[in-house]
């Protein structure tokens, strides 16, 4: 078992702040980038990526104004989308500064208390039918003791909410933005025409879209508004269970969302979200549930006997969970949409950015088992955490 002990702040960056732009300079990026993105689908985040002298061509062949009304954002909002498809690895040579240090992410920091997130799935919506009215929200989040990141949020929380509802059940869903930059939502569990479900909501205005699962899994959801690596990377994600009509053998379930944290020094007590570090890929932190080392603080508690089921969701945004649970093995891992494509026996599995798999194992042995990332070098900065199984 490595060191649990977690990084100090001081091992992780250094103590002199060379990487912040002016603040003004960080809020024209990323207002730029995403109002752009709103009227001109494909641009936005070719502009975004591109050097100041806009050297590259729009990766989108999408016309670049709203037919009709060449001017209106709103017109545009009506025909285009978020440029969810428009991964982020398309950009190149962003400038340097942009952070998700917003004024509404970092105000109040000081008073933000650190609070464990419940890892426990929660019971299904009755009549089968959900209504989430969620907000994007930026705001300053606790993600340990001393540490406060400049948030964009589902609902003011990293992750945002577990959803959990069955195939053919039906999801209503309508997104608000409160916040500055435009967002917008993006949920694997839905088969909707993305340019319209998916498009980017600005401030003050809402998107609306309802769709039924089809398949049973645990699914990504994260805001798809480009540069998407930038909205994900700051906080915007969270995982959607989709229980199948036929119950699978009764257990304790959890759900586990892992996702990489690229941190910007502290400045007034925040550390930002840095675009700059997300491209390079080294994270400062990888973590379930987004807080480093949360469940060996506060461990998930079994009994001998219990059946666990971990539904676990890959945020990212760019690296693997090699999911393991040291002295005990998954009986069962469900490749495709459980309760099919069950295998037997595995050790270590891999769940990709932007995947999710559902794992269970039989807790017949008394004992504290670490779960953890065995890809180590994630597992030691934070994806870690104690399954006890009490006798
Ligand atoms: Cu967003």
């Amino acid at each position: 078992m490595p060191d649990q002990s977690p990084p100090r702040l001081s091992e992780i960056v250094p103590a002199e702040s060379t990487r912040l732009g002016a603040p003004s300079d960080r809020r024209a990026f990323l207002t730029n980038a995403s109002a752009l993105t709103l009227a001109i689908p494909g641009l936005g985040a070719a502009l975004a990526g591109c050097s100041p002298a806009g050297t590259e061509r729009p990766i989108d062949s999408v016309q670049t104004r709203a037919a009709g009304s060449p001017d209106s954002t709103a017109a545009a909002l009506a025909q285009h989308n978020s440029d969810s498809r428009l991964d982020s690895s398309v950009l190149k040579g962003a400038r340097h500064g942009a952070t998700s240090a917003t004024p509404q992410a970092t105000r109040g920091a000081a008073q933000v208390a650190f609070r464990r997130y419940d890892p426990a799935l929660p019971p299904l919506a009755p009549g089968g039918r959900l209504q989430l009215n969620w907000h994007a929200r930026e705001t300053p989040v606790r993600i340990r003791e001393d540490t406060v990141v400049a948030g964009w949020t589902f609902e003011g929380d990293i992750p945002g909410p577990i959803v959990h509802c069955r195939v053919g059940d039906t999801v209503e869903f309508t997104l608000t933005n409160d916040a500055e930059i435009p967002h917008s939502m993006d949920f694997h569990a839905a088969q909707v025409d993305p340019k319209v479900a998916f498009r980017s909501v600005p401030k003050g205005q809402s998107v609306t879209f309802t769709f039924r699962p089809k398949w049973a899994g645990a699914f990504m959801y994260h805001c798809g508004t480009a540069p998407v690596l930038m909205h994900i990377g700051s906080g915007m994600y969270g995982a959607i269970i989709v229980s199948p009509r036929e119950p699978l053998p009764v257990a304790r379930e959890f759900v586990l969302v892992q996702s990489e944290f690229y941190l910007a020094d502290a400045a007034n007590g925040v550390r930002a979200f840095d675009y700059q570090k997300m491209l390079a890929t080294m994270p400062d932190y990888v973590v379930f549930n987004g807080r480093p080392n949360q469940y060996i603080d506060a461990a998930i508690r079994v009994k001998v006997g219990d059946r666990v089921r971990f539904w676990l969701v890959n945020a990212g945004p760019t690296h693997a969970c090699n999911f393991h649970v040291v002295g005990e093995q998954f009986d069962t891992v469900y490749l495709g949409a459980p309760p099919a494509s069950a295998i037997r026996g595995a050790q270590t599995w891999a769940v990709a950015p932007g995947g999710g798999t559902c794992f269970e194992l039989l807790c017949d042995v008394p004992g504290q088992f670490p779960f953890v990332n065995h890809g180590f070098g994630h597992g030691q900065k934070g994806s870690i955490g104690i399954l006890i199984v009490e006798p």
